[in-house]
């Protein structure tokens, strides 16, 4: 088998209601690319990368096109079912640009399960259940707004919430979480996301204040170093999200015991195939984890959803997509939604999903 064509599609995914407000950047429209490999017995796989916004990683939608652009004719000829070869001939073309590189990743993995009859999910070793938990992600708002929120998404049966923080007053912050707190307790447990927004003496100050509310503090502060400075004066446990940028990054914080768990991105890790060798390591750690991406359309939340079947559910923090955030699917038959807080792992082959022929409109470029 032979990969013979690569189209590249782009397409906007506009926020429903509210623009999504964290604490470094606000949006309300994201630009997805998605990559669709052809193969030459007529296999097709997809592949999705989605930056949510060019602001909140090093990452941005026009690089990940232009880093797919340079790579592409490269991979023409390629065999789409040894993954790490065409993994190789990426790096031989490009260096870095793991979340472009995901794209690919992802589309391989679509079709070595097409190829197989196999779900991806069972390419990695099989799904620990058919359903995965997501939990929601409400963004930065007033006290009374992200309370509301908060209990309609418990009410609706979500099991964690996420609650962004930052880039304001720390007195609204512990505001926030107290009123949130109040409303969903017992029974959905709560994540603090900074995103990169308090400063250490900030991120000290909101866990003594809290000290009597259990929840995870996410990404805290903007670097590694600031929050291994406060590692053991933090009264909850830490997350790392943005500061895991790759193997190494997630090998150092859990030999330098920096962290009690983690928010992963599978675009940013450089796809399915690093995302399972994490996985791995996790598992060996007992390091629960989310299994998440930026942002993105069904491509991205069936992925993420293969991925977070196979996690333990003991280490699984949940699946989170942008469904609820999102105006359709790309497949309206297959899609990939979320019901009562949970999420149904695919049933078909590869990723499970088929989009709508024309849905992208036109590529952007064609490699054959
Ligand atoms: C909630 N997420 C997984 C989606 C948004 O991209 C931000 C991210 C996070 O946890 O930071
Ligand atoms: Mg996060």
């Amino acid at each position: 088998m032979r990969i013979s064509e690569i189209h590249i599609y782009q397409h906007d995914l506009p926020v429903m209601g509210v623009p999504y407000r964290m604490a470094r950047t606000t949006v309300d429209k994201l630009d997805s690319t998605i990559v669709e490999i052809v193969t030459d017995t007529g296999l097709v796989g997809y592949g999705e990368t989605c930056p949510v916004g060019p602001v909140y990683q090093p990452q941005h939608a026009m690089g990940a096109r232009a880093a797919l652009f340079e790579m592409a004719p490269n991979l023409i000829g390629e065999n789409p079912l040894l993954i790490d070869n065409v993994r190789l001939a990426m790096d031989e073309t490009l260096n870095g640009h793991n979340y472009a590189k995901a794209a690919i990743d992802i589309a391989l993995w679509d079709i070595t399960g097409k190829a197989y009859g196999a779900r991806v999910c069972d390419l990695l070793g099989g799904a620990q259940r058919e359903k995965v938990p997501s939990y929601y992600a409400c963004g930065v708002n007033t006290p009374e707004e992200s309370a509301r929120v908060a209990f309609e998404k418990k009410r609706e049966g979500y099991t964690r919430l996420q609650i962004k923080v930052g880039g304001r007053p720390i007195e609204e912050d512990i505001a926030v979480i107290r009123k949130v707190s109040e409303v969903i307790n017992p029974g959905v447990r709560l994540a603090i996301d900074g995103n990169r927004g308090w400063t250490t003496r900030d991120t000290l100050l909101v866990s003594m204040a809290c000290e009597d509310i259990p929840f995870i503090m996410e990404q805290p502060c903007n670097t590694y170093e600031e929050i291994q400075s406060i590692r053991h004066q933090v009264r909850h446990p830490i997350y790392l999200d943005e500061n895991t940028e790759d193997l190494n990054v997630v090998l150092r914080a859990i030999s330098d015991g920096v962290c009690d768990g983690f928010g992963f991105k599978v675009t940013r890790l450089g796809g399915i195939s690093a995302f399972r060798t994490i996985r791995d390591i996790c598992r060996v750690r007992s390091m629960p984890h989310t299994c998440d991406d930026a942002w993105g359309g069904d491509i991205i939340a069936a992925a993420c959803t293969h991925i977070g079947a196979t996690v333990l559910p003991s280490l699984c923090e949940g699946v989170w997509i942008a469904a609820p955030y999102i105006d359709g699917n790309y497949d309206q038959a297959n899609g990939i939604n979320i019901t009562d807080g949970w999420i149904d792992v695919p049933k078909g082959p590869g990723l499970g999903i088929n989009p709508e022929r024309g849905v992208w409109g036109n590529p952007v470029n064609s490699f054959v």
